[in-house]
């Protein structure tokens, strides 16, 4: 046999043993050490003595955000302890902007809600969520007393079967489970402006979550926008009260087809525009793809996820922005020299209606979720300006 029919054969008896999924397990390898690079760049930035700073953030007290996963159970439960201690406290939000919003923790729902147009498909969409999770984080730590940091969830870890793990799992060391079992449910039609239809299949789920800490949760906020498995869609101005229970209906489907590892490393790192990086996460309109950030929000599914503007009521959204934050800030000290300042886009969704381009000048401000208004450029950097954080995998 000459040697390239070995290689033939070889090849195909790979490709026979290794179905695509197997592809996957490949780009995951490459992920961790793509996020080992980061990692590594990034401790080189801040050991650099030439590069000049504005904060006193050190490879010493850099703290360090985790993947759920690897947290112990006793961390896992301080987590999500001071979740529930959040939606115990009183809202800042007067009942004139937001009626329905009852607790600390509805103070981000609405804020969310009422940015939603200005803070997706825009030019602040990456800072505006870091700052966003980071405010969060200073929250549980400042008013609730939590000790830890933001944990994020890997989306590709678990792109198989997200229910089974050990964020969805339903035990008291998670962030609750699946909602009880609709049957017969028709697919998520999502629809954005005259582009083609998404169709997402409906998960395994769909009612309420009956386990875990979130169990008893309320919903206080929404809907705004909220796509129904029969193809119609329920709206309102989200800021009403309307109490129910916290709903989910977890989608393997939607999980493997758009958040996997191999969309992260194919078609998200290898952009070397910010416009175009931040555009595939986002999912190109008329692509028929969602992005790995719509994804992880219908991956999760019910009517706080499904609904854009309303997804911080479920708890995991912050996981979930974690590892937006993560994949964004791996991105940037991949090639922190041309990257770690890069911006592109307006102030409106899809630039519409018209707005000016997002500069290192543009303010933007959390309102009543708190953390004061703030300019870009102190957004960009994770260890200057206000932040002093890392990631491990
Ligand atoms: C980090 O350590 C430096 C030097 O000890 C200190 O001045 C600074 O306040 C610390 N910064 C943070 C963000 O903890
Ligand atoms: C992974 O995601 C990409 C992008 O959405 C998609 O094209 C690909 O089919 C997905 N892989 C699997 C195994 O579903
Ligand atoms: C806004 O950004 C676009 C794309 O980068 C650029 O072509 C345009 O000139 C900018 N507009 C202004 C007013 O700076
Ligand atoms: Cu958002």
């Amino acid at each position: 046999m000459g040697i390239r029919h070995l290689v033939c054969a070889l090849f195909i008896a790979a490709a026979a043993a290794t179905p695509a999924a197997a592809d996957d397990s490949q780009s995951l390898t490459t992920l961790d050490s793509l996020f080992d690079e980061a990692a590594s760049n990034q401790a080189d930035v801040i050991d650099d003595s030439t590069i000049s700073k504005r904060s006193t953030c050190t490879l010493k007290n850099l703290s360090v955000r985790r993947p759920w996963g690897s947290l112990s159970q006793k961390d896992r439960k301080a987590y999500t302890d001071a979740v529930l201690c959040l939606q115990s406290l009183p809202a800042k939000t007067p009942a004139s902007v937001a009626p329905g919003a009852k607790s600390r923790y509805d103070d981000f729902v609405a804020t969310h809600i009422n940015q939603t147009p200005f803070i997706h498909y825009s030019g602040t969409f990456l800072a505006w969520h870091r700052w966003f999770t980071h405010n969060y984080e200073q929250a549980l730590k400042n008013e609730c007393g939590y000790k830890g940091t933001q944990p994020y969830w890997n989306w590709a870890l678990y792109s198989k079967d997200p229910a089974s793990s050990p964020i969805f799992d339903g035990s008291a060391y998670s962030m609750s489970g699946n909602g009880q079992y609709i049957a017969n449910k028709g697919p998520i039609t999502l629809t954005l402006g005259d582009f083609a239809p998404v169709y997402l299949p409906a998960g395994t789920g769909g009612g309420c979550v009956t386990s875990g800490p979130f169990k008893d949760m309320k919903v206080n906020l929404g809907p705004v926008s909220l796509p129904q498995n029969d193809g119609s869609v329920l709206s309102g101005t989200g800021l009403e009260y309307n109490p129910r229970c916290l709903k989910r209906d977890i989608s393997a489907g939607v999980n493997q087809a758009y958040a996997n590892a191999t969309s992260i490393v194919n078609l998200l790192l290898q952009n070397n525009n910010v416009g175009d990086f931040q555009m595939v996460m986002q999912g190109v309109p008329g692509s028929g793809s969602i992005g790995v950030h719509g994804g992880g929000h219908y991956t999760i599914g019910g009517d706080p996820a499904d609904d854009v503007s309303v997804s911080p009521g479920d708890p995991v959204f912050y996981l979930h922005h974690g590892m937006i934050d993560l994949t964004w800030w791996t991105w940037q000290h991949l090639d922190y020299n041309n990257r770690l300042n890069a911006i592109s886009g307006t102030g409106t969704f899809l630039d519409s209606p018209p707005s000016a381009n997002t500069t290192l000048d543009t303010v933007i401000d959390l309102s009543y979720a708190g953390g004061g208004p703030i300019a870009m450029r102190e957004l960009m950097s994770t260890t200057d300006g206000p932040f002093c954080y890392t990631y491990a995998r």
